[in-house]
């Protein structure tokens, strides 16, 4: 279980921050069991020491950086190094300042040294962690510290997502000790630190954690919060809130306490509200005595005051029914793969106002940081999903892997518990949900989730058959995917409608629950034309869409309470004879630039803006 607080680093005026983002030397290791790394212990010593190094950015996934298909897709352990200075003011007080190095994200399992000597050990991708270096540095004054971190990408039936390695045992066919990796998800396994590294500094007595609960009475916002302080057991906590123009508009002291906002600025989502994304600043101070003196930590919140609720057959944000009209991403994009990059989050922030979307699931993982406080900023709605993807085999549901599933919403909750975009957990995508362990294992992640926050309503996505899926009784929120006259009768156009208002009544009419369409569409190669409408053209896109949306307009009266297109945008798959250089159900090119289906999602989603 995670037992501390995994606060955003931010500069305050107690605390600073430097990048390690830039060019890191780089070795995968190609031996055999891919183990010579540790055989050799190449943390020990400089990486060039231990054999040929080349250059690979930060953040990145390695397998598009160079023109190695070997590297492309390579299965163990990679090895990263950078050797940095730290400022002097920093080790020279080592004593009241704790050093820390954050890695945003590295996939999958990932080891750390510092000057040869291991600090931390993580294993999942797309969440941060983190270790506490300073007794490693005491001494280094004028020395540059090397940081060094292995990455391994292996995947197994227990890991989020889950894969498997297969040996090709047949001489005759393959060489000796040839195996591959397989994965039941519909994504390139990118590989790689994919998100910042930084060092950063606290104060020996620092907030280790800040909770916000917000809730709302008339014109009254209330902001509940807890904030936790490590360090020592005699502080005092201070607590103000500022509106976005600087002024005050509320205080409070003590570690748990609760702030009073008369009228205040609500957030909402994007063309809901003219002023959506309204954030205050909950800025939080603490002080200490120790016997170095006073110390003080500072540390600055983003908070949104609104509510989240489910109702009946209604989702209602600051109690007003919510409609999704929005995407599913990826984290994904030309040569950098996975790696955190701010012009594609930008652009695709642009391209969602364009198209007037209100929302998006991160499908089918946690998404940088970074994206969540734009979503807050710009009032983009986010149902938050783990990795929990492609959990098909039967010891995927088994204990070890539940375990391990428990701990990542664990740590999901929270790296994104304060961000008010987030309005639903969901905790896996297309599980095989209708075998029996499912039951058990659903009503168990999903429970700990509730109990780590229950704020939030509580999904995940399926695409079992309605009478056999066994975890659709924990959900608050039903979501369903479907790919009528895709992979189901395949160019049978003319089947949509009854396929869809069959699985929306039978959904409905077993549990009365909300229901998302959380994933439709089709292939569509840009620039591929036919009429009549043929598949993978852009016209079979566009009319697959406007069948759907004929059922989907029909059944909002029936607790149809959202739509989100798959995908957003092309992205990268495993090579397989459905995947053409990718899948290519994006509405945008990976390039980000429209298909004709763009333009048809355009007009409906500023229909439906301007409708509620
Ligand atoms: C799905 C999956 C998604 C795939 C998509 C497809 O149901 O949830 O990850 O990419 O279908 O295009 O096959």
């Amino acid at each position: 279980a995670v037992s501390q607080g995994m606060l955003y680093p931010r500069e305050t005026p107690t605390r600073e921050l430097k990048e390690l983002n830039g060019i890191w030397s780089f070795r995968a290791d190609r031996s055999p069991q891919r183990d010579e790394g540790f055989q050799q212990q190449w943390y020990k010593r400089p990486l060039r020491e231990s054999g040929p190094v080349i250059d690979m950015p930060v953040p990145a996934s390695y397998n598009d950086i160079t023109q190695d298909i070997g590297l492309r897709d390579f299965i163990g352990w990679v090895w990263y190094e950078k050797e940095v200075w730290l400022p002097s003011r920093w080790l020279d007080d080592v004593a009241s300042n704790r050093i820390l190095l954050r890695v945003g994200s590295a996939h999958y399992f990932s080891i750390v040294w510092v000057n040869g000597v291991q600090v931390t050990l993580h294993e999942g991708g797309h969440l941060p962690f983190e270790a506490n270096i300073s007794s490693v540095l005491k001494g280094i004054l004028g020395t540059p510290c090397r940081i060094t971190i292995a990455v391994n990408n292996t995947l197994t039936l227990n890991t989020l997502p889950p894969g498997s390695i297969e040996y090709m045992n047949d001489p005759t066919r393959y060489p000796k000790g040839y195996f591959v990796q397989n994965t039941e998800f519909d994504f390139f396994n990118y590989a790689g630190i994919h998100r910042p590294v930084v060092l950063y500094t606290t104060p020996s007595v620092y907030i280790d954690d800040i909770t916000i609960i917000t809730d709302i009475s008339d014109n009254t916002g209330l902001v509940i919060y807890e904030v936790s302080v490590v360090g020592s057991d005699y502080y005092s906590v201070a607590v103000i809130l500022r509106c976005q123009n600087g002024e005050e508009v509320a205080t409070a002291v003590g570690a748990i306490g609760q702030l009073k906002v008369i009228n205040a600025n609500l957030w909402w989502p994007y063309l809901m509200n003219e002023n959506p994304g309204y954030l205050y600043s909950f800025e939080v101070k603490i002080r200490a005595d120790t016997d170095n003196g006073v110390c003080e930590d500072v540390y600055t919140l983003p908070v949104g005051i609104r509510t989240v609720q489910v109702s009946g057959q209604q989702f209602l944000i600051n109690g007003k029914p919510f409609y999704f009209h929005g995407v599913n991403k990826h984290e994904d994009y030309d040569i950098r793969g996975k790696g955190l990059d701010w012009s594609t989050v930008l652009k695709d922030f642009n391209l969602l106002k364009w198209l007037g979307a209100n929302s998006f699931r991160t499908s089918h993982y946690p998404y940088a940081e970074e994206i969540m406080d734009l979503c807050d900023k710009y009032g983009i709605v986010v149902i938050d999903e783990c990795p929990g993807v492609g959990i098909r085999q039967p010891e995927s549901f088994g204990n070890k892997s539940l375990q391990h599933h428990l701990v990542v919403m664990e740590e999901l909750v929270r790296r994104d518990k304060n961000h008010p975009s987030v309005v639903m957990w969901s905790v896996a995508n297309e599980p095989a949900s209708q075998i029996p362990p499912a039951g058990y294992y659903f009503k168990t992640v999903i429970g700990h989730t509730k109990q780590l926050d229950n704020t939030r309503p509580i999904t995940y996505v399926s695409n079992a058959n309605f009478e056999k899926d066994q975890g659709a009784p924990y959900v608050d929120v039903i979501c369903v995917n479907s790919y009528f006259s895709w992979y189901h009768d395949p160019g049978h156009l003319e089947v949509i409608q009854l396929q869809l208002n069959n699985q929306f009544d039978n959904w409905y009419d077993k549990y009365q629950k909300p229901i998302i369409q959380s994933e439709y569409g089709a292939d569509t190669i840009p620039g591929f034309h036919n009429d009549p409408p043929l598949m993978f053209t852009e016209e079979y896109q566009a009319i697959v869409l406007k069948h759907y949306h004929a059922v989907l307009d029909e059944k909002r009266k029936k607790g149809v309470i959202g739509e989100l297109i798959w995908n957003f945008a092309d992205f990268m798959t495993a090579q397989t004879v459905t995947r053409v250089v990718g899948n290519k159900k994006g509405i945008f090119t990976r390039q980000r630039q429209p298909k004709s289906s763009a333009f048809i999602l355009r007009d409906r989603y500023w229909k439906l803006a301007n409708n509620t």
